[in-house]
């Protein structure tokens, strides 16, 4: 599909994603557009949170708003993950202070009534919303799709919302196998359609999400998660091939260290590591692999006085080295995170000289 797009002026990510040298460090912050920040907290009082995901106009706008207070090298389209469940029949509620909730979870009785037949068109307003931000942005940046892995979603659907030990959705996995199988597959089937509708629309990166995953040992891991994220990559990869496009894709399997050397073997080009593991070991593990790292500072780490922040950047980017990394954090910005603090951690990522 052609869009016309601007061209793109900022490609250090792209460049860092294939291991080619850019001119300065990439940066950019999980869940950079939310409610740390103050534009985003008065937006909100206008507009509910789905009502922002499904209208690509505030979507795209929420988006920007990162790109025009701060020196990020990347956007990322404004959505949720939980988008997936309630375009497959799901109700899904955003409720002040708590988080998503799904008030009807997934039992094994009513799993069949998921609607697989035309999620994906039901969630054509994030295509519309990537079209629209591509323009907006005028190539400043490029702009991420992205959606939550198959076990990450399975927990939210089966939970009904957020949890300290999502054992309801691993009770799936070793009282249920078959079942929860079948619901993975379901979910990858729908990932795939729906992130190759996103790469048509204009996402320049991909990032899938499996914020889970620090619940799973690496039995589980490689039983209920590994094959279907492969399955993604791997699909995502023939698209791209078969549509002569050259898009990045990027996996977070957040707490996932049991099983780094796995995970750089699915297709990724990029890997999300989370804030608890050292950089020292995640480069030596994967020292053989073509990978590009992203992370990890911790998000509380903004919480610090300047020079400790300025400090503890450098001491993660000499211990990560320079080649093949994107600097983020090692988990989504928290909404009390100093909107300074930011500003701090982005400057002090540029100023290293490559
Ligand atoms: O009222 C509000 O404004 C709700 C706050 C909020 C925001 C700003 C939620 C609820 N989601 C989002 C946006 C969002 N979610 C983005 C936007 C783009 C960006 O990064 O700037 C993205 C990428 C997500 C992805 C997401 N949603 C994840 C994966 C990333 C992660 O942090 O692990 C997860 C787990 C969710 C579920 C979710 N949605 C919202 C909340 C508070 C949560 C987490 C709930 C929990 O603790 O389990």
């Amino acid at each position: 599909m052609t869009h016309d797009f601007p061209p793109l002026k900022n490609d250090r990510i792209l460049k860092a994603a294939k291991g080619e040298k850019p001119d300065k460090l990439p940066v950019w912050i999980m869940r950079q557009a939310g409610r740390y920040l103050p534009e985003f907290m008065e937006f909100r009082k206008q507009h509910s949170f789905f009502e922002i995901c499904q209208t690509p106009a505030l979507a795209c706008e929420v988006t920007l708003m990162p790109i025009r207070r701060y020196d990020l090298d990347a956007s990322i389209i404004f959505s949720d993950i939980l988008v997936i469940p309630q375009a497959l029949g799901m109700t899904v509620e955003m409720k002040a202070g708590v988080g998503p909730v799904l008030p009807e979870p997934l039992t094994l009785e009513n799993m069949d009534s998921l609607k697989k037949e035309g999620a994906v068109s039901r969630l054509k307003y994030v295509g519309e919303a990537i079209t629209l931000t591509r323009h907006r942005l005028d190539g400043k940046v490029p702009l991420f799709g992205f959606s939550g892995a198959p076990w990450t979603l399975m927990g939210y659907m089966i939970e009904g919302g957020g949890s300290k030990t999502l054992s309801k959705a691993k009770k799936w996995l070793y009282a249920h196998p078959n079942e929860s199988h079948r619901l993975l597959s379901l979910l990858t089937d729908v990932i795939i359609d729906y992130l190759i509708m996103q790469i048509e629309a204009g996402a320049q990166l991909i990032q899938v999400f499996d914020s889970s995953a620090e619940y799973l040992n690496k039995r589980l891991y490689e039983i209920f998660c590994l094959p279907y994220l492969k399955k993604i990559a791997q699909a995502l990869k023939i698209h791209l091939k078969e549509s002569n496009q050259d898009v990045i894709l990027v996996l977070f399997a957040k707490g996932a260290h049991f099983c780094l050397e796995e995970q750089a073997d699915l297709g990724y080009d990029v890997l999300g590591i989370d804030w608890t593991v050292e950089p020292k070991l995640v480069r030596s593990v994967l020292k053989n692999k073509n990978i590009t790292i992203q992370g990890n500072l911790d998000p509380c780490a903004l919480y610090a006085p300047k020079e400790e922040i300025v400090k503890m950047v450098t001491n993660m980017i000499d211990q990560f080295g320079t080649e093949r990394y994107i600097v983020n954090l090692g988990h989504g910005i928290y909404p009390d995170a100093p909107i300074d603090a930011v500003q701090t951690f982005i400057d002090a990522v540029h100023s290293v000289k490559l």
